[in-house]
């Protein structure tokens, strides 16, 4: 196992307040995507905090990894994350998806430091970590590329036009995750457009692929630390991820991809995250090593 139990604790604490500022920001935007920002913050957790060689101060460094989430709706997640990080003032995100702010709905990577791409129309972030990826390899640089992917976003066939390409060109410093919370805008991924056998379909297009707990840090660590690894085949992690995650009257729910959270909303919303978080505590105290 990759993780200590204090490394799991730190991270565990970490998306904990991250999620609670998720829930503060929707709030006062007035409404946000907050289903799809909830499945996948402790991934982005895990990134950030643990596994990319990323310094917030030094952003501009060529060297750093990349990482493009590719469902760009999530804007909330990455604006908190980055907030967090000290790369967007705390303060500013009131302001999010409020005219004249810097902070659209998806963000946009020309006004944001350390944001590597504008994303928002969905299939299109595979292929432009693909290019980052090959441009490490072009130029000898040492840098890894993360794509993060909804799994509704696998509906677009540039998706997996990428994908071929990504195993065409071995591109195994490019680690691509999708999150599989099994629900997209307006309904379960299986009944618009069933993905199933996803595992399969991926490996069929040239993937290694690894089917993990998008929720476990160790499973997630563990998964990216394999796939740093990846010498002759690129890997997709496929974490299995809950929209929604942490409460209760949304968790698992496709209408809760964009939803306004009322006084009422907000108090049993935190009130879930912190029971959930108690439950990840003692799960550590158990487990944890
Ligand atoms: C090209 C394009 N088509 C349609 C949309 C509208 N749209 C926004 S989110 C979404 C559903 C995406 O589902 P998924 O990737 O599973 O997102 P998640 O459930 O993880 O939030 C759609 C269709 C879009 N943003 N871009």
């Amino acid at each position: 196992m990759t993780l200590t139990k204090q490394e799991w604790k730190t991270l565990e604490d970490k998306a904990h307040s991250l999620r609670k500022l998720i829930l503060d920001t929707t709030r006062c935007a007035g409404g946000g995507h907050i289903g799809g920002c909830l499945s996948i913050i402790d991934i982005m957790t895990a990134l950030y905090y643990k596994e990319m060689h990323f310094d917030p101060k030094k952003y501009d460094d060529p060297d750093r990894d990349r990482c493009i989430v590719s469902k760009g709706h999530a804007g909330i997640a990455t604006a908190c994350l980055f907030s967090d990080l000290g790369l967007i003032d705390p303060a500013e995100l009131k302001s999010y998806n409020k005219t004249g702010s810097r902070l659209n709905v998806h963000l946009d990577s020309k006004k944001i430091p350390g944001l590597d791409a504008s994303t928002g129309s969905l299939g299109h972030g595979s292929a432009m970590a693909l290019g980052m990826a090959l441009a490490a390899k072009m130029s000898n640089r040492s840098y890894k590329t993360y794509v993060l992917l909804g799994d509704g976003e696998c509906d677009e066939g540039s998706v997996w036009e990428s994908a071929m390409a990504t195993a065409h060109f071995k591109a195994t410093n490019l680690i691509t995750i999708v999150d599989r919370n099994y629900n997209m805008i307006d309904g379960k991924t299986e009944d618009v457009m069933s993905l199933e056998p996803f595992a399969d379909k991926w490996a069929a297009f040239g993937f290694d692929v690894k089917v993990i707990d998008g929720h476990d840090f160790r499973q997630i660590c563990d998964a990216i630390e394999y796939a740093k690894l990846a010498q002759d085949k690129p890997v997709v992690i496929i974490a299995n991820t809950v929209k929604g995650n942490g409460i209760s009257y949304m968790a698992g729910n496709y209408k809760w991809h964009h939803g306004s959270i009322d006084e009422e909303k907000y108090t049993i919303g935190m009130n879930d995250l912190e029971k959930y978080h108690q439950e990840k505590l003692a799960l550590i105290e158990k487990e944890g090593k």
